[in-house]
């Protein structure tokens, strides 16, 4: 068995990519820059300030703004999206998810999560899934975004457990190889992902047996 299973959140636990994407639109639109959703791929995992720097420099806007207004353009985005965070309910959870977790609970196989977000156990208490993670990676001590394995090396440390012991699921390219830089197993939920141990179309097909299976095959 694996010592540990450590998820993304946005993407594997729930589909937050599409409300980032509605607050950074309409404060990139404030400041005359547009972004579309193919866009918003390539901001998964990336922290909220490195978000911005990326949608400037899209915008042509690099070094237009001060420090003081990046704080500022952020702040603003994440009113908005904790604010569209109040649509997320119990029922926001994707496919396949509270099912695994709660195998994952009866397997007695710890549970971390590696998000980025500052929000993250806010989304988990809205979904009312934090019961079910052992450690849950402060991303407020984290100084690198994914691909960095930082927050995965951190949700490792957190729950005790060999990162070489351990599978990482993710739903970015920027997250596989966080995972893999890592030493974990990766597994990849969703298509267009290079080199994940792992590749699933989506969260339906993300069960124990299809863990334990993949597990034992490449350990
Ligand atoms: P916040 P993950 C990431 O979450 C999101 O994918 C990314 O789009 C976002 O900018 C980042 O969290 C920071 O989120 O602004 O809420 O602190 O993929 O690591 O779960
Ligand atoms: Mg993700």
């Amino acid at each position: 068995k694996p010592q540990a299973i450590i998820f993304d959140l946005d993407g594997v636990i729930t589909d937050t990519a599409h409300l980032h994407f509605l607050a950074w639109r309409q404060v990139a639109a404030e400041i005359g820059v547009a972004i579309d959703e193919a866009f918003n791929d390539s901001l998964k995992g990336i922290s909220r300030s490195e978000s911005l720097q990326r949608i400037l420099r899209h915008g042509g806007k690099a070094g237009a703004f001060s420090a003081e207004a990046c704080v500022q353009l952020a702040e603003r985005k994440n009113r908005l999206y904790v604010h569209s965070l109040r649509q997320l309910t119990v029922n926001s959870v994707l496919p396949g998810i509270r099912e695994l977790l709660m195998t994952l609970r009866e397997e007695r196989i710890p549970v971390g999560l590696a998000s980025v977000s500052l929000n993250a156990p806010a989304i988990l208490q809205a979904l009312d899934l934090s019961s079910y993670f052992d450690f849950c990676a402060d991303a407020a001590l984290i100084s690198r975004s994914k691909p960095d394995p930082e927050i995965f090396l951190a949700a490792c440390s957190g729950l005790g457990v060999d990162p070489q012991q351990c599978i990482g699921i993710e739903d970015a390219q920027a997250g596989i190889d966080a995972i893999n830089a890592c030493g974990m197993l990766s597994v990849g939920i969703g298509t267009g992902l290079n080199g994940a141990g792992l590749q699933l179309p989506a969260t339906e097909f993300l069960t124990w047996p299809c863990l334990s299976a993949f597990w034992q095959h490449d350990k």
